[in-house]
């Protein structure tokens, strides 16, 4: 699927009508920008005459468009957070695929609450050890470093190997080796290896991760393990930060706030909890990355107060509720919110098995278009609108809509995304009276802004007819002169 977003310098605006078929001419959302310069020529026949005027408008929302981020579908966790070791502290179930190894609560010393356990048998010679299996699976890539650590209880002294293995071919991708020297009686010693870069780049997710030790140094004890970890090179080079292509991904919509929860601390700290949506949270994602990645992306923050009411239906008894008041009157300033539009997604019904979300067809994002054409003509009203969900794990069921899906090693920018960054890189500070002196509302939607001394008017045609017959004229009132330029967005 192709996307674009065409950009054309006219010195008239003209209505798209391209013969260029690869374009769906159906459903275009344009975004017009004029410049004083010289006179907006428009002699084609017209169904829809509009009339925008040079002020007369309302202040609009500066948050206009954000980002709702949720611990749903891997947004986090798997997602955006970059640890790439799945289940790294035994929160969720351990799948055992042979070895005599086990989880156990109990972790003492530190706060996670599970650990663990392998037993290494008498006569044990060679290597002993585990892999993982990511999320699924890792992204090899030659070209990042990785840097891996893990915690360790158990009499040793020996080497330790971490490597990539790919499940196709069984090849070994990439080796680091360190030596540890340590008696129970330290209780946990946590491990990093030397960083390193795989020798050779897989170019599926179908690879696994391995923790090797030495067998005969082990014999007869059980080992016990927690917090395996494994980052690539994060967004920024930060210890403990994002996955860079889907943080970049992110930062290149261009949106303006972002929601976000607390969660603290060392990570040895963060006991992990199941999610509303099912996942194990690791919580690794936690206040200060999001407080750094709103600083990374010039993302204004938004704090979301919790109610008292749960999904379930469960409620939080009134005498109990002291501390979420505390919290609202800190952001009362932001409920002073007018309206907050917050989660929209256009969704596809129809099929035999309920409705398509997943797989978009262009009329999805073409609604979505006149949706946000209709909170930009109300920015004055509407503070902030949001798009759910916004980052999701590709091979993750449901098969659902979001702005952004990911596997290990790719990223997929749904039509949204681009409609949404299209949208959000032309957005003015007033909005501006637009009339309709010919026509109305509808196969054609509009909303005019003024940015400096430019006028920013989007239209969406969907559905509607094009050609000449169907132009669009505008006049932009009080502007003598004026240079136009127009951006398209087709599929
Ligand atoms: C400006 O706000 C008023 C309400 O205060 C509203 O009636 C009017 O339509 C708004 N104008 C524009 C251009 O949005
Ligand atoms: C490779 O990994 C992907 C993603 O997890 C999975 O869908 C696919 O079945 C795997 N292929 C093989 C041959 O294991
Ligand atoms: C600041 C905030 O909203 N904190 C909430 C984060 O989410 C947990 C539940 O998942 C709530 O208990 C917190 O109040």
């Amino acid at each position: 699927m192709h996307v674009h977003a065409m950009r054309t310098q006219t010195r008239a605006a003209r209505n798209n009508d391209s013969d260029d078929t690869s374009f769906s001419a159906a459903h275009i959302i344009a975004a017009l920008r004029f410049f004083a310069a010289l006179p907006l020529l428009c002699k084609l026949a017209s169904s829809l005459r509009l009339q925008v005027a040079p002020n007369g408008g309302n202040a609009s929302s500066p948050l206009l468009y954000g980002l709702l981020y949720e611990e749903i579908y891997h947004s986090g966790d798997g997602g955006l957070y970059g640890e790439m070791i799945r289940n790294r502290a035994f929160q969720g179930r351990l799948v055992l695929d042979g070895g005599p190894a086990s989880r156990e609560t109990g972790s003492s010393g530190i706060r996670l609450m599970y650990q663990m356990r392998m037993d290494v048998p008498e006569g044990t010679t060679g290597p002993v050890g585990f892999y993982n299996d990511g999320f699924w699976g890792f992204h090899v890539d030659a070209s990042k470093e990785y840097a891996a650590s893990f915690y360790l209880r158990c009499d040793y002294g020996g080497g330790v190997e971490c490597f990539f293995t790919n499940t196709l071919t069984g090849e070994k991708l990439s080796s680091a080796k360190t030596e540890a020297s340590q008696d129970a009686s330290q209780e946990w010693v946590q491990h990093h290896l030397p960083t390193f870069q795989p020798l050779t780049s897989a170019s599926t997710p179908n690879n696994t991760f391995s923790f090797v030790f030495d067998g005969s140094r082990l014999v007869g004890q059980s080992v016990y393990v927690n917090l395996l970890s494994l980052f690539k090179k994060t967004c920024q080079n930060r210890d403990n930060g994002l996955r860079e292509d889907l943080a970049q991904t992110l930062a290149d919509l261009k949106a303006s706030w972002i929601c976000w929860n607390e969660t603290i601390g060392p990570l040895e700290e963060r006991v992990g909890k199941l999610g509303v949506w099912g996942n194990i949270e690791t919580q690794g994602f936690g206040l200060v990355e999001q407080m750094r990645m709103a600083r990374y992306m010039d993302l204004t923050v938004v704090l979301g107060i919790f109610n008292g009411l749960y999904f379930n239906g469960d409620l939080i008894p009134e005498d109990e509720l002291q501390p979420y008041m505390d919290s609202a009157m800190d952001s009362l300033e932001f409920l002073t919110y007018p309206v907050f539009v917050g989660e929209y997604a256009s969704i596809r019904e129809g099929s035999a098995t309920g409705p398509e979300t997943g797989a978009q067809t262009f009329g999805m994002p073409s609604r979505e278009a006149i949706m946000l054409l209709g909170i930009e003509r109300n920015s004055y009203i509407i503070l902030e609108f949001v798009y759910g969900a916004l980052i999701k794990q590709y091979d993750e069921n449901p098969n659902t809509v979001a702005v952004i899906k990911h596997t290990a090693n790719e990223i997929l920018r749904s039509m949204s995304y681009y409609l949404q960054q299209l949208s959000a890189a032309h957005v003015g500070t007033d909005t501006l009276p637009a009339k309709a002196t010919e026509g109305g509302l509808g196969p054609v939607w509009w909303s005019a802004t003024k940015a400096g001394r430019r006028t920013v008017l989007k239209m969406v045609n969907y559905n509607g007819g094009t050609g000449a017959e169907n132009s669009v004229k505008v006049q932009v009132k009080g502007s003598r002169a004026c240079t136009t330029e127009l951006t398209a967005f087709t599929a």
